[in-house]
């Protein structure tokens, strides 16, 4: 997070992580044609629609007095560019973990949040996760309930998770509503900590 107190501007950055083909760039692509922005998103992308490297997008909200900038990431879920992940997971403020609720890739979601879990170690526990629970339009899903328990989630100080269906958009909007709360709850906190000091 940067707080630009001359210009005031405060720019946060959020990450869409999870396994391969789990719908983080369909999300990405849904939030932002909800701003009406869909062609302000970048994606590198192979020729069959795989993400490369990223998608990158940038919205802003202002009100009276501050503008409120996010950045906003994909993760590549293809293991042959694993090494782009840790890359865009830099300075990151809080991840919307997109998990594929079918049942025959339970355990792709697991994998995919145990390497989560080995960049940022225990602070990972303090950073803001909001779980997308995507896919709830097909059937033969797993219960979410039992996922957020193997992880779990109860060690996560800032975390919540929603059910969602990227390809028509529900619970996209949710999903970037909570981790921004979480994001920003975490700063406001911070504020009142550094003015009573
Ligand atoms: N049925 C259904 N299909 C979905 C949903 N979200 C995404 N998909 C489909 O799943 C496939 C993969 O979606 P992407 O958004 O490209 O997934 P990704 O996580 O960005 O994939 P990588 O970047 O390659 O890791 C596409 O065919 C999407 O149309 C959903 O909620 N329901
Ligand atoms: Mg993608």
């Amino acid at each position: 997070m940067i707080i630009d107190h001359v210009d005031k501007t405060i720019s946060i950055k959020i990450v869409y992580f999870g396994p391969a083909l789990s719908g983080k760039t369909t999300s990405i692509k849904t939030l932002f044609s909800h701003f009406g922005k869909e062609e302000k998103i970048l994606s590198i992308e192979s020729t069959v629609n795989r993400t490369l490297f990223f998608d990158y997008g940038v919205v802003s909200f202002q009100n009276q007095e501050w503008t409120l900038k996010i950045s906003i990431y994909t993760t590549t879920g293809q293991n042959f560019y694993l090494i782009t992940r840790p890359i865009t997971l830099k300075a990151v403020d809080g991840i919307i973990f997109v998990a594929d609720s079918q049942n025959k890739v339970y355990e792709r979601n697991l994998i995919s949040w145990k390497e989560l879990l080995s960049y940022f170690g225990e602070s990972l526990g303090d950073l803001p996760i909001t779980l997308a629970f995507n896919k709830q339009d097909l059937p033969d899903k797993f219960n979410s309930v039992e996922f957020l328990k193997k992880i779990e989630f109860h060690q996560y100080k800032k975390m919540s998770s929603k059910e969602t269906v990227a390809i028509n958009g529900e619970g996209i909007l949710e999903c970037f509503e909570d981790i921004l709360r979480l994001i920003l709850e975490k700063y406001y906190r911070h504020k009142l900590i550094s003015a009573t000091n």
